[in-house]
């Protein structure tokens, strides 16, 4: 039996069963990053993203702040209300630094985080509620596949009809496998009218080793994010894991810009997952892999927009060029 809490743990759980009944009969074994981000995992995430090895925050904070005007200008190019959605908010902490700029400029417009963990989607719109009590948010707890048929399914009448600018900030991207990337691009583009824009945060490829650095960091987060995969495998599905007997392991490769992260069992051992009814046997060193995060050239981002049916029209990079924030326009 599945644990009943309420609905939507339920149905987090079923995904969760159905992701760990076939990952982890697969060789090598499986299972997807989407399922890192129960409340515990968010909370590590978070404090990720505040580690010194861990550029991506920083870079992407950096290009925010220098061009929240530029960005203003352009989502409301004409005068026009806008209607932001952010995919994937998560804490907001960069979102933040833009929504209260928007606000101070008198910009009109409303702000929809979607977020897969229920609890940052509350923290942040309690957040903004305090903050900045003027702006309208409408948060959407899902996957981004319900954001999707949410975008779609929102109708405007009217020549003031607010254009739709998504964002996708934080190298969110590089989670999706290049199949899975352009797939999901090209239902956004089916989605969008023309004139709407999307906004990308884009890690970009360089110097291997500071690439490695920030997927191994030396306090140890990285892998205690790894590891929270299992111990909420254990609450969600009754199951047996020892943490203590896995370990955190990353690999980047500067051919295929992927960097990779594994959970490896440090022991041959049987672990139980009672809401299965199953039992996993771990060789001496066998793999979980957990995620990719992949790292772009500036050539595959154009490639990107021109398969999915945008236009590239903007490109912000921080002082080091680790980093871009890209528009594609419909
Ligand atoms: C959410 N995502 C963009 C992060 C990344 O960099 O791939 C998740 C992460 N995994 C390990 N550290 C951070």
């Amino acid at each position: 039996m599945l644990p009943d809490h309420t609905e939507t743990t339920y149905l987090i759980s079923t995904a969760l069963a159905d992701e760990v009944r076939s990952g982890l009969t697969q060789h090598p074994k499986q299972l997807s990053s989407r399922f890192f981000y129960d409340a515990e995992g968010s909370r590590l995430f978070s404090e990720i993203m505040h580690l010194p090895e861990y550029y991506l925050t920083r870079s992407e904070y950096e290009i925010i702040d220098n061009y929240k005007d530029q960005w203003l200008n352009l989502f409301a190019a004409n005068d026009r209300p806008f209607d932001l959605i952010e995919l994937g908010a998560g804490d907001g902490l960069k979102t933040k630094l833009l929504l209260t700029y928007f606000v101070e400029q008198g910009a009109r417009f409303s702000y929809s985080p979607v977020d897969i963990s229920e609890t940052a989607l509350d923290e942040l719109t309690d957040d903004l509620s305090n903050k900045l009590p003027a702006l309208t948010v409408s948060p959407q707890h899902g996957d981004y596949s319900d954001a999707l048929a949410r975008i779609a399914e929102r109708t405007y009448d009217g020549a003031d009809a607010p254009r739709r600018v998504v964002l996708f900030l934080g190298s969110n991207i590089g989670n999706f496998t290049p199949a899975d990337a352009l797939d999901f691009y090209a239902q956004l583009s089916a989605s969008l009218r023309p004139g709407d824009l999307l906004l990308t945060g884009f890690d970009l490829q360089k110097h291997p080793a500071v690439i490695h650095a920030a997927y191994n960091d030396r306090q140890g987060l990285t892998k205690a994010f790894n590891l929270n995969l299992l111990r909420r495998i254990n609450r969600e599905l009754d199951a047996d894991f020892n943490l203590a007997a896995f370990d955190h392991y990353e690999t980047y490769s500067p051919e295929t810009g992927e960097a990779r992260s594994y959970l490896v069992s440090q022991t041959k051992q049987t672990v139980t997952i009672g809401a299965l009814d199953m039992s996993v046997v771990f060789d001496y060193g066998e793999i979980i892999h957990t995620e990719i995060s992949r790292k772009f050239t500036r050539r595959q981002i154009d490639e990107l927009a021109n398969q999915t049916g945008f236009t590239q029209t903007h490109w912000f990079t921080d002082c080091r060029h680790y980093f871009a924030d890209v528009v594609y326009t419909k």
